[in-house]
């Protein structure tokens, strides 16, 4: 099987570290590159987790570091949602033999985009800083980037303000940069990304089933029904989601649309505008996941994390 190159560009994170395992474990992408970015978290914390990760779970992949900050003035927005240095609870071993790629995210995905040819497909699953400061610097990326995949924004409400979606939110203007770039695009937003939840009878049965990353993931999860009975977001799988609309698209139901980005609504600043009604007159930029087959989604992703690491 040709395996489809891809660079996941993430803010690492509990749920992003779940989607990196499910990527390792998913035989139909090969990953390319592993991009940090500032968001859950700041980018020094976003970055050591996917390098340690990576050491971790023992694979051998280019971790770059990424954008410290976005192009949108936010305060000091850090949650508690990932704990303090971003895996919850989880603390993983510091990274001894490997270090990160000398190139940063935007020069990682112009060098490997012109590798591929054209085939070369993105994974952001943070805010879209990176991308958007690669897509400035290196126009021609708007032909070479075969398709980005995208956890973000929601049709309807968000969930850091009424309209807002976290990581469109922290960034708005580099969202906005991704939207308008012509390269096809696939949002898998807070419509279905809250319906993705896993719950014990998976927990259970990747903890049994005894791999490091089968046990880590059961090990976020644990720390997710925590953080859910203390009223905080349930064990929610945003990022393996947007995987998923890429690799086992069965799992959502899509429809093209217009897509923008308001950046400079008082209240509305990071709502991903779109225009399922077609009332706009506007062309379609993208594919917008509103539905998802939850069943086929949680068995594909134990599938995953089980064979990560097994390659
Ligand atoms: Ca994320």
């Amino acid at each position: 099987m040709t395996q489809r190159p891809f660079i996941i560009d993430c803010d690492t994170g509990t749920d992003d570290a779940i989607a990196l395992m499910a990527a390792f474990g998913c035989p139909e992408i090969k990953v390319r590159a592993v991009t940090s970015v500032n968001g859950n978290v700041r980018e020094e914390y976003t970055s050591a987790n996917n390098l340690n990760l990576m050491e971790y779970l023992g694979i051998d992949v280019e971790v770059s570091r990424g954008a410290t900050l976005p192009f949108y003035p936010r305060g000091n927005y850090y949650g508690t949602t990932h704990g303090r240095t971003g895996l919850g609870d989880v603390d993983l071993p510091d990274a001894q033999h490997s270090s990160f790629s000398k190139d940063m995210a935007p020069e990682v995905i112009r060098r490997i985009a012109a590798e591929e040819n054209g085939e070369l497909e993105l994974l952001v699953v943070g805010p879209m800083t990176n991308i958007a400061i690669a897509l400035s610097l290196y126009p021609q990326l708007k032909e070479q980037i075969k398709h980005i995949w995208f956890m973000g924004g929601a049709v309807k409400g968000g969930n850091v303000t009424s309209t807002a979606e976290f990581n469109i939110w922290v960034d708005p203007v580099a969202a906005k940069i991704v939207t308008e770039s012509g390269i096809p695009l696939t949002m898998v937003g807070l419509d279905v990304t809250e319906k993705a939840v896993l719950g014990r009878k998976e927990e259970k049965e990747l903890r049994e089933y005894g791999s490091k990353a089968s046990v880590l993931t059961a090990d976020i999860l644990e720390y997710m029904f925590k953080r859910c009975q203390g009223g905080g977001e349930d064990a929610l799988m945003h990022d393996a989601l947007a995987l998923a609309a890429a690799v086992i698209p069965e799992c959502l139901t899509c429809k093209e649309t217009f897509l923008d980005v308001e950046c400079r609504g008082e209240y509305t600043a990071g709502h991903t505008v779109t225009d399922l009604r077609g009332r706009m007159g506007k062309k379609p930029n993208a594919s917008v996941a509103v539905e998802l087959s939850l069943d086929i989604f949680k068995d594909w992703l134990v599938e995953c994390i089980k064979r990560c690491g097994k390659a």
